[in-house]
């Protein structure tokens, strides 16, 4: 059945005329333009209203302490048994640089991606079912610069896209803490023009951070507790502060969601001159009837890009 949408999806592809709908267009995220009444209307409308307002919201605790240790444990184990791909990925401290798609191994994993609250608070924000379409484990900071999520998952319409980032552990300071600009959702960047410029990854996060700290948007630090989530909106700037104590981990899971029938893309399409293709085309899974894209197996890749 899968095979055969996505044949005909591939199919599509290739004859009908290709989007040109510019990157700098509209969000399709209806939180973006709901009013407060629309808001009002939600289950989880305390929730949805400080997405809306700071660009993340905080879920204190919601992961039970055990499952975080268990997916910790889990994480070694896979170490463990895969210690010579393990071994390219360690630091002097035994630490590993982030592995992808840890979720297409643990059922743990899966288990937190999909938590109940979580979930039912994913799909009011799409107000469709959240689909998983990656993860990332991080045993320690990522040192990643501030950059926006968008171009690595680039849905059309735009910002149909969040990520969720799990503390699984009670993260201390100096270990390259998750830091993010409140609000810094709301500040227009135009990517077209720095496409006409011949710009890229690079030059888009160098606008954003700079943008942000001459508005005076202060940089906040995530100083998280083990089991609490937090929801970042496709265009909060975000990244990794810089790793002072090595000897200290910072362990935690990134998952990133889609809106189910949003076709999400790469670096390489946003960062095109070139229309944008009608269908993407995935295979998926499910796990207690949700919905993710079947990444294949999990592998190791470097922190920094
Ligand atoms: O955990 C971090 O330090 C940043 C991760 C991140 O930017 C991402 O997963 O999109
Ligand atoms: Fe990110």
């Amino acid at each position: 059945m899968q095979i055969l949408a996505n044949f005909i999806k591939s199919i599509l592809n290739f004859l009908l005329p290709k989007t040109y709908l510019p990157v700098d267009s509209k969000s399709g995220l209806w939180i973006d333009w709901a009013d407060d009444t629309e808001i009002q209307k939600r289950r989880n409308r305390e929730s949805i209203k400080t997405f809306k307002d700071k660009g993340y919201v905080i879920l204190s605790k919601l992961i039970p302490n055990q499952l975080c240790d268990e997916l910790n444990q889990k994480f070694s184990k896979y170490v463990e048994s895969n210690h010579e791909e393990a071994r390219s990925a360690e630091d002097s401290f035994g630490f590993h640089s982030r592995l992808c798609n840890f979720h297409m191994f643990s059922s743990k994993a899966k288990e937190i991606a999909f938590h109940k609250t979580l979930v039912s608070i994913l799909d009011e924000i799409f107000s469709s079912e959240a689909v998983l379409c990656s993860s990332l484990y991080f045993e320690k900071g990522s040192e990643q610069r501030i950059h926006r999520d968008g171009p690595f998952f680039y849905t059309v319409p735009k910002n149909l896209f969040v990520g969720v980032w799990v503390a699984l552990e009670d993260i201390q300071e100096g270990t390259g803490e998750l830091v993010y600009f409140p609000k810094g959702h709301l500040i227009p960047i135009s990517v077209e023009k720095i496409i006409q410029e011949g710009g890229g990854w690079s030059e888009y996060s160098k606008a954003i951070e700079s943008k942000c700290r001459q508005l005076g948007l202060g940089l906040e630090k995530n100083l998280a507790k083990k089991g609490d989530v937090l929801i970042w909106h496709a265009e909060l700037p975000h990244g990794g502060s810089k790793i002072d104590n090595s000897k200290q981990s910072r362990k935690s899971i990134v998952f990133h969601y889609k809106a189910k029938l949003a076709p999400i893309h790469g670096e390489d399409v946003f960062f095109s001159k070139a229309p944008v293709p009608k269908f993407s085309v995935f295979s998926y899974k499910s796990y207690n009837k949700r919905k993710y894209i079947d990444q294949g197996i999990p592998f190791f890749a470097k922190n920094e890009y």
